[in-house]
């Protein structure tokens, strides 16, 4: 793994309340060009604002919540610095729990114990902390765990939903450095008595008249994660905290990445005969040499149960609109909030789970609503059923064939959550994510196909 080593991002100033938060790497011109209220000025002169008990998350007792007849699960947690690239080449200096971007999914059920261990490398650069937002007590932002440490905390998850987790920053210094560099995840705490059914309405034609045809489905369906965020950085790729104070980012990111579900160079090649010919608007990871930063296609039958898990991580607001389909069924917390709707707001820190079914063979582009995200980076292709009409050609490669490509090809690991009580298993996954190099072969080891070197060995074109 690359680690970086030339960049100290000390923290040694100040946290002023909220997200105004100061850290000693802003230069005197970056503090100049916020204009820092004389109040915060004297806020940071006396030591800043200690939001933080230190001793709240040692009140935690574990082995009483290990031993009161729940589900334990554990959760463990790296922390570190690393540099991940961007789109349109380069690097930049990332932040990333376990190597990754977004950091693992953890997947409970409603009531189960979860013991959360976050562990930081002797060498990382950095303390960081976690707040996870699924728990409910005191110690959920506990304090700064230093380089060689490791720390555990323990909650019960009472709440269904989908649930932010991110880092704390060194007791809340930075805070918007590390989670806008990378350090943010999810927590899918299912239903204790499962998901509901889902119900379309449709119509139909009845003895000469329109009347209303309901159809069911579920409560298992295919998963999907997509989770929104912006990266703020400098032209050396480090974290820009005036452009974040200003709303200005420099892309947004579904996933880690800008446009990591479009198609790429294989697919152009198997529709269009060309692998230079792009089908789509944006294809910034065309090339296999990419390896787990190609992009993938997220694929689905139609007529299929679909629940995508999105979170809103960043600063900026989701749209979150399919083109094409319909949101059949929102979902927050355990509550249904809409049916039937073109698009559904995230605020910061929110999320929502949604239902829907792909009817018709095609292709469907879910975006962020918002122009200045689209373009930057918020667009996810999804392809239901044999839309291209590949299976074919893809059975001709070698790759067998079924109802939606993810049977030939799979889907990308990482859009993919951890299997739930009402999960249908997805039939194959390819690796695709914003790992390390260490990640990506522990996919691979878990049975991911690393597609770079499956098409390689088919002929087909890199
Ligand atoms: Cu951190």
């Amino acid at each position: 793994m690359k680690k970086y080593t030339s960049l100290i991002l000390t923290v040694a100033a100040v946290a002023i309340v909220g997200a105004t938060l100061l850290s000693s790497n802003y230069s005197t011109s970056q503090l100049q060009a916020m204009e820092i209220d004389p109040v915060m000025e004297q806020i940071h002169a006396m030591g800043g604002i200690q939001l933080v008990m230190p001793e709240a998350f040692a009140e935690t007792d574990c082995s009483m919540l290990e031993n009161s007849g729940r589900n334990v699960v554990e959760f463990d947690l790296i922390g570190e610095s690393v540099m991940l690239p961007i789109m349109g080449g380069g690097e930049y200096y990332a932040m990333v729990f376990s190597g990754q971007v977004p950091g693992p999914t953890l997947r409970v059920t409603q009531g189960d114990v979860v013991v959360m261990t976050l562990t930081i490398p002797t060498d990382e650069l950095t303390a960081h902390g976690n707040d996870m937002h699924s728990s409910q007590m005191s110690s959920a932002f506990f304090g700064a765990v230093q380089p060689g440490e490791s720390s555990t905390y323990c909650y019960i998850a009472e709440s269904a939903g989908v649930f932010k987790y991110h880092c704390s920053g060194v007791d809340l210094l930075a805070m918007d450095q590390h989670v806008l560099s990378g350090m943010y995840g999810i927590a899918i705490v299912d239903p204790l008595n499962g998901y509901k059914k889902l119900m379309v309405e449709k119509t139909k034609v009845e003895n000469g008249e329109v009347v209303i045809d309901r159809q069911w489905y579920g409560p298992d369906a295919l998963e999907f994660q997509l989770q929104y965020n912006q990266l703020y950085l400098t032209e050396a790729g480090t974290y820009d905290a005036v452009a974040m104070h200003a709303h200005k980012n420099t892309a947004t990111v579904v996933n880690g990445m800008q446009f990591g579900y479009v198609p790429n160079g294989v697919h152009n090649h198997l529709i269009k005969g060309d692998a230079n010919s792009n089908i789509f608007v944006a294809q910034p990871w065309n090339e296999s040499e990419f390896k787990q930063y190609q992009s993938q296609l997220l694929y689905v039958e139609t007529g299929q149960p679909v629940r995508i898990f999105v979170e809103n991580q960043g600063n900026e607001p989701v749209y979150f609109h399919i083109v094409g389909e319909i949101l059949d069924r929102v979902t927050q917390g355990n509550r249904v909030q809409s049916a039937a709707t073109e698009t559904w707001l995230l605020g910061g820190s929110q999320n929502m789970i949604v239902d829907l079914v792909f009817d018709e063979p095609g292709t469907y582009a879910a975006v962020n609503h918002d122009y200045a995200a689209i373009y930057s980076g918020a667009a996810t292709v999804f392809v239901a059923g044999d839309y291209f009409d590949l299976n074919p050609t893809l059975a001709g490669a070698g790759l067998g064939t079924g109802p939606s490509y993810a049977y030939a090809i799979g889907n990308p690991s990482d859009a993919v959550p951890p299997m739930g009580m009402n999960s249908i298993e997805h039939p194959a996954i390819n690796v695709h994510g914003l790992y390390t190099d260490e990640v990506a072969q522990q996919k691979i080891d878990e049975g991911a196909i690393p597609l770079w070197t499956a098409f390689e060995s088919l002929g087909l074109p890199s």
